[in-house]
């Protein structure tokens, strides 16, 4: 497959200011016919010829100007026709099938309703286009179909007419903004609104409306609210004002990703709408409305400045990202977003940076864009604009923001815009920043704190490891925010800022009698590891009394993740076993009973360090015994701290169900004892969760308890994931839960689980939340999926040759996890190499499922 590469960019030989587009919506069959007026771009090149992109579509008329048109050829799928003027109208008739796009892009069927999925290139199977994000035109949309089957019709935009033609009707749709092919959507279907309203901040009375199937309305009240309240944020957080007096969100349950921030029209996973609290966790109401924000704020960035091409997408997707996690923050606990944030990063993004598949933000090549909807573009990204907040400050940054909008408005603009009017408007100079857009691979910082007479001296080393195509690297600036501690009163006198912006760089700080402890990258200002060698007495004293939460969370990692990875390492003796435990449950202790912490944030401090966050920070891990070491400590915290995690638990069992912060916090640091309880004392936690369970009167209670129950063999076990199955059979959103429960549990037989799960006849690879909710969980729980024989692998390589004729996209999404054979130890690594080579050799890939894979072959 061709690579196309950033620096080929050359503008679209044509403008395409307006499209018209008529549908006659069948499941089976869907007519289209699109016109577009075409004129030449004079800031190209001249072509003789338009290329229209296409995948799978055949012509079936084709008329310029009002004549058949002869003049085209196909050019693998690509419609190229010859136009001798300058300005002309190509009308073009396709004709295609949506119950049969099993891929789910470009228009599809979905429980019997129809909608679009165009982002990146779905348009193209749609009709000929020339499919690119900086061909911007106006759209108007007509179409019809049976009333009673399709009783809603919508598009971007607004409606401008309706009609009825016997047992058809139709609808006619107008969006005034020019927009790219990858922003149009429609849905038509059997659908009931939930409607609500918003005033902005102009005055402008906007509909909104929430359409879900019969019978999930009550469920929408969380997301209609989630959307009032982003929209209001973005007004005052960014100066941003909804552009339509109509904005739609609708919920489909086949959907390759979480949402999509069509203008006007947002489609959304049911997923990320749909929630009640018998039926959702607090995990999942936040999800909601992080999404919720997130497709919204597309509007201003994504939708109004839209991507040149897509090796910008970092610019719609890290900037947006960055919006929904400072809003998250705003809406809820700051500090716990912030940990989860660097959670999800460290989890994903960090391993995705160290191997195969590692990439800049603003990568320079693919072959096929969707595998660049990664971590790296989106949190990466979004970390990357998160520092430049740091350096300018809230006010400048926001100045650079708002210089943005106002210049690049209406176009579709590259990361280089971005970083120019930041610096501009903000006041930065960020030539060297740059490097953030160009490098990939996560630097590393030594730190290194000495002392001597009244100084304190802190010397900083950065390294960015060579990643795949990047040999070697250029020091990065790195903003790094610190404090050091005076050990005796447990403060410090302010936070400072410094930026590392040289491969070694000192800075000295006077005025310290003694030794100071040193708390840094506090917030999380870089995203970096930090490799130091702090004292566990320092780590104990951070964790116990640092006044940057995140700080104090990341003390309680390192003192964890420092004795697990030694542990692992086969090099601690057993003295030093026995004085790193004791620390640990001394630090955790105190977590347990300190009254300043709310139970969210004491639940982030109770929470050890990942598995894959662990094996990150070794250079090639055995996964089974991280495992182990994992569960021997939670074992010896459970049996240490025996009482004071049973106090925990009585009193957060007291607290009544609301979804106000004390309440979540109440129910996540159950959940976390039970999870200690089950590795220190199994009988005891069957007891307590099956008490929870029965007694639940939410779904984040009743699905922690079933969490633990799962991974202890039991009659309890058997019992309650059944009564789990009987109680929502028929609701799919929590049927997946009960899917990945048993794919992710701590069950010695997951691996048979999930065999036998696939063969259940709920399963279906169809649904891409369904094969997720059973394949990423067991892939994404690394001591069964290193299984030392090996079943692991192949079951996931079984699933992606069976994936990929179907949906290629969610099958190249299961590969990563076989590339990170690198960073394995050397037996189960070969048989992660086989399971690669096996689904290289195979007969038929897809585009995506082949780059993802030969990437990781290297
Ligand atoms: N911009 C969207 C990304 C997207 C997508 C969504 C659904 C299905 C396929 C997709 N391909 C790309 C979602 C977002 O980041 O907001
Ligand atoms: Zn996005």
């Amino acid at each position: 497959p061709a690579i196309i590469k950033r620096e080929d960019y050359t503008p679209f030989g044509w403008v395409v200011p307006e499209v018209q587009i008529e549908f006659e919506l069948g499941l089976e069959l869907t007519r289209v016919v699109a016109t577009l007026k075409v004129e030449r771009n004079t800031a190209a090149e001249r072509t003789p010829t338009i290329r229209l992109n296409g995948d799978g579509l055949t012509v079936r008329e084709l008329q310029c100007d009002g004549e058949t048109c002869e003049g085209y050829m196909m050019d693998g799928d690509d419609l190229v026709v010859t136009l001798p003027g300058d300005n002309h109208a190509l009308r073009i008739v396709t004709e295609i099938s949506p119950a049969a796009n099993s891929q789910l892009m470009g228009l599809y069927a979905s429980n019997g309703m129809l909608c679009t999925q165009c982002e990146a290139e779905g348009f193209r199977r749609i009709t000929f286009f020339p499919d690119r994000p900086d061909v911007l035109s106006t759209y108007t949309v007509r179409m019809s179909g049976p009333k009673a089957q399709f009783p809603i019709l919508l598009c971007n935009g607004n409606r401008t007419a309706t009609g009825e033609q016997g047992e058809n009707h139709w609808a006619e749709w107008h969006d005034p903004w020019p927009k790219p092919s990858y922003l149009f959507a429609l849905v038509a279907g059997d659908l009931v609104a939930r409607s609500d309203s918003f005033t902005t901040m102009n005055g402008r009375k906007v509909e909104l409306n929430v359409w879900v199937r019969d019978g999930d309305l009550e469920r929408t009240e969380h997301a209609m609210e989630s959307l009032k309240r982003s929209m209001k944020w973005d007004e005052e957080t960014f100066g941003r004002e909804y552009d339509l007096d109509l904005f739609n969100i609708v919920a489909v349950s086949d959907f390759n990703m979480g949402a999509m921030e069509n203008k006007g029209l947002n489609v959304f996973n049911t997923k990320y709408v749909l929630a009640d609290p018998e039926t959702a966790t607090d995990g999942d109401y936040d999800g909601i409305e992080g999404v919720i924000g997130h497709e919204y704020f597309h509007n201003w960035s994504g939708n109004r400045i839209t991507c040149r091409d897509w090796f910008q997408l970092s610019l719609k997707e890290g900037f947006t990202v960055l919006r929904d996690q400072l809003f998250s923050q705003d809406m809820g606990s700051a500090p716990v977003k912030r940990i989860e944030d660097v959670r999800v990063l460290r989890g994903v993004q960090f391993p995705e940076d160290s191997g195969p598949l590692a990439h800049p933000i603003r990568p320079d090549s693919y072959s096929e864009i969707n595998n660049f909807y990664t971590a790296t573009v989106y949190n990466k990204g979004a970390e990357v604009i998160r520092m430049m907040r740091t350096m300018a400050g809230e006010e400048r940054f926001r100045a650079g923001t708002d210089l943005y909008f106002d210049r690049h408005d209406g176009e579709a603009a590259t990361c280089e815009d971005f970083v120019k009017s930041i610096e501009d408007g903000a006041g930065l100079d960020l030539e060297q920043f740059r490097l953030w857009y160009s490098q990939a691979g996560t630097p590393k910082v030594t730190a290194k704190l000495d002392h001597s007479g009244e100084t304190a001296k802190l010397t900083l080393k950065q390294h960015v490891p060579p990643t795949p195509g990047q040999d070697s690297k250029r020091p990065m600036p790195i903003p790094l925010k610190i404090a050091l501690f005076d050990r005796a009163s447990g403060t410090h006198r302010g936070e400072e800022l410094v930026v590392l912006d040289k491969a070694e760089d000192t800075f000295a700080f006077d005025g310290f009698a003694e030794a100071p402890v040193l708390s840094i990258n506090r917030t999380f200002s870089a995203p970096i590891t930090i490799e130091r060698s702090a004292p566990r007495e320092d780590l104990v004293f951070l964790a116990a009394k640092d006044d940057d939460p995140f700080a104090r969370y990341e003390a309680m990692q390192e003192l964890m993740g420092g004795h697990l990875v030694a542990a692992v390492s086969g090099e601690l003796g057993e003295n030093e076993r026995i004085a790193a435990q004791a620390d640990i449950a001394r630090a955790m202790g105190a977590v347990l009973v300190d009254e300043s912490l709310d139970d969210l944030m004491r639940g982030e401090l109770m929470t050890l360090p990942s598995q894959s966050y662990l094996a990150e920070q070794m250079l090639v891990a055995d996964p089974t015994r991280i495992h182990e070491e994992r569960e021997a400590l939670k074992a010896f915290l459970g049996k240490e701290l025996r009482d004071e995690f049973h106090a925990l638990y009585d009193r957060a069992e007291k607290a009544p169900y609301s979804l106000d912060l004390a309440s979540r916090g109440a129910r996540k640091v159950k959940t976390l004892v039970l999870a200690f309880a089950a590795a220190s004392d199994p009988a005891k936690a069957v007891e307590l969760a099956a008490h929870q369970y029965d007694n639940a009167d939410n779904m984040t209670d009743r699905q922690g308890a079933l969490m633990v129950l799962t991974g202890i063999d039991s009659a309890e076990r058997t019992g309650r994931l059944l009564d789990f199955y009987n109680r929502y059979e028929g609701n799919a959103l929590v049927i997946d839960k009960w899917f990945s429960l048993q794919a992710s549990s701590l069950h010695p037989n997951a691996i048979e689980h999930v065999k036998a799960l696939r063969e259940h006849p709920d399963f279906t690879l169809k649904n891409p939340n369904r094969v997720r909710s059973l394949y990423m969980a067991f892939a994404g729980t690394p001591h069964h999926f290193h299984s030392p024989d090996g079943e692991g692998y192949r079951m996931i390589a079984d699933l992606i040759l069976e994936l990929d004729p179907i949906n290629p996209q969610t099958a190249a999404r299961f590969v990563p996890p076989l590339g990170r054979w690198r960073r394995i130890e050397p037996k189960r690594a070969a048989m992660m190499r086989e399971q690669l080579e096996r689904i290289a050799a195979a007969p038929k890939l897809s585009r995506d499922t082949f780059e993802q894979v030969t990437r990781s072959l290297g």
